[in-house]
C-alpha cells in the first residue's frame, strides 16, 4: 500500500517538495510509492486550486483532522505553526518532515525535540536543511571525514540575499518576531550553520560549536502591508542580517554571516573549510562544483560533481549533465521517506534541528547582551 502523505503549506516550499514526490518513482524506483493524499491550509479556494496543481487527492482546512489519519505528516507552514502540528502528529505516531529552522524559538523547538524522542527512532522526524543533499557536499564531507584536509583550522559560511533591499518591498510573516521567531539569522543562518555541523562537526574534525559571539542588524524598521489600497504599515521586528564568529571544541575558528540586502546576490551561500592539509570552497550558485586545494598545489582544483559515482547522480544524467536547486528536495524525499518505510532513524533529524537552534538563540543571545556565550 502506498505511504499517505499529508502536506501543510502551499507556498515555495509545498511546491519544491510535491515536485519531488512526482519525481521519485521516475527517478528513484526504489523509493516507497507514495500519495499525495491531502493537501492541508486555511483557504479553501486557494488550496483546491494548489491541490489540482499539485497533485493532491483531498484537502482538509484544519491539520488536526489530518496528522493522526495519514502515514506521513510533512509540515511545510511558517515557523510558527511548526510547533503544534508536529507535536501532535508525532503523539499519534506519524513520522514528520518539518521546514527549517526547527521552530521560532528555542522553547518550540526543544518541546519538537521531546516529541520526536518519545515517539521513538522507528518514527522519523525530520528537519528539511535541503543543502546536505547537494553531491558536491556530500564529496566534500567524504574528503574531510577522509582526513583529506587534516586539522580543521578555519570554517566560513555566508548565505546572501537581496530581496529586502528595496525599503518598499512588502511586509511579510518572515519579517514578524513572533511569526517567524528570527529574519535572516533564522531563516538563512540554520542552513549554514546545520552545513558546518554536518560538515566538521564530528569529533575527529572540529567538533561542536562551544561559542558564539553574534551582530544582528535591521536596516528598515517597517514595511507597507501588501494589497491593502491604503499606506498601511507594519513593523519589522527581526534582523535584516546577521554576523556571528563561532569557536569550535577543537578551537577552530568560524565566521558566518547573512543578509537579505546584498545587492545583487539572490542565494548565494558560500562555505570554506581551511585544514592543515588542504581547503576547500563551495558555492550554491555553482552547486555541480566543489573547489579543493591541497597542500602544496598553487591553486584551487575545480572537481566536476556529476560523475556516475558520485551521490545521487546515477540517478538522474549521464555524467556531466548538471543537476539543480529543486533536485536536492528529490534527494531528500528520497532518503525520509525510506526512513518512514523502513522505520529506521533519519537525519537531519529534529535533534540536528535543536542543535542548530541553539547555536541561532546563542547568537541572538550574544547580541541583546554584548558578550560571547558559551553552548551547554
Ligand atoms: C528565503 O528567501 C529562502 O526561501 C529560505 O527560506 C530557504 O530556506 C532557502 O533555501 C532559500 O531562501
Amino acid at each position: 500500500m502506498p505511504l499517505e502523505v499529508g502536506v501543510l503549506g502551499y507556498g515555495f516550499m509545498g511546491k519544491a517538495h510535491a515536485n519531488a514526490m512526482a519525481r521519485l518513482p521516475m527517478f528513484f524506483p526504489d523509493a516507497p510509492a507514495i500519495d499525495r493524499s491531502v493537501l492541508i491550509g486555511r483557504h479553501e479556494s486557494a488550496l483546491a486550486d494548489a491541490a489540482d496543481r499539485l497533485g493532491f487527492d483531498s484537502i482538509a482546512t484544519d491539520w488536526r483532522d489530518v496528522v493522526g489519519d495519514v502515514d506521513v505528516f510533512y509540515n511545510l507552514g511558517p515557523n510558527h505553526v511548526h510547533r503544534e502540528p508536529s507535536v501532535t502528529a508525532l503523539e499519534a505516531g506519524t513520522p514528520v518532515f518539518c521546514e527549517k529552522p526547527l521552530a521560532p524559538t528555542l522553547e518550540d523547538a526543544e518541546a519538537m525535540a521531546d516529541a520526536a524522542r518519545e515517539a521513538g527512532d522507528d518514527v522519523p522526524a525530520g528537519c528539511a536543511f535541503n543543502y546536505r543533499f547537494v553531491p558536491a557536499i556530500q564529496y566534500a564531507k567524504r574528503l574531510l571525514e577522509a582526513g583529506d584536509l587534516g586539522e580543521i583550522h578555519h570554517v566560513r559560511g555566508r548565505y546572501l540575499q537581496d530581496w529586502l533591499v528595496d525599503p518598499e518591498a512588502p511586509w511579510s510573516w518572515r519579517n514578524d518576531a513572533e511569526l517567524a521567531g528570527s529574519g535572516a539569522l533564522g531563516d538563512l543562518g540554520a542552513h549554514t550553520v546545520d552545513l558546518l555541523r554536518f560538515l566538521v562537526g564530528s569529533e575527529d574534525l572540529a567538533g561542536d560549536i562551544e561559542r558564539v559571539s553574534g551582530h544582528l542588524q535591521t536596516f528598515v524598521d517597517e514595511r507597507p502591508v501588501e494589497g491593502t489600497g491604503t499606506d498601511e504599515t507594519r513593523p519589522v521586528t527581526v534582523d535584516d542580517a546577521y554576523s556571528a564568529q563561532l569557536e569550535f571544541e577543537n578551537g577552530a575558528l568560524g565566521t558566518i554571516e547573512a543578509s537579505r540586502f546584498a545587492t545583487g546576490h539572490k542565494n548565494d551561500h558560500t562555505i570554506e573549510i581551511h585544514g592543515s592539509e588542504g581547503s576547500l570552497r563551495f558555492s550554491l550558485e555553482r552547486l555541480n562544483e566543489l573547489e579543493v586545494l591541497r597542500d602544496g598545489d598553487r591553486g584551487y582544483e575545480t572537481i566536476l560533481v556529476t560523475d556516475e559515482d558520485d551521490p545521487y547522480i546515477d540517478h538522474w544524467w549521464p555524467p556531466g549533465h548538471v543537476i539543480g536547486w529543486e533536485h536536492l528536495f528529490v534527494h531528500e524525499n528520497d532518503e525520509f521517506l525510506c526512513a518512514v518505510a523502513d522505520g529506521s532513524e533519519y537525519e537531519p533529524s529534529f535533534a540536528d534541528g535543536l542543535a542548530a537552534q541553539r547555536v541561532l538563540d546563542a547568537i541572538a543571545a550574544s547580541d541583546d547582551r554584548g558578550e560571547w556565550i558559551t553552548l551547554e
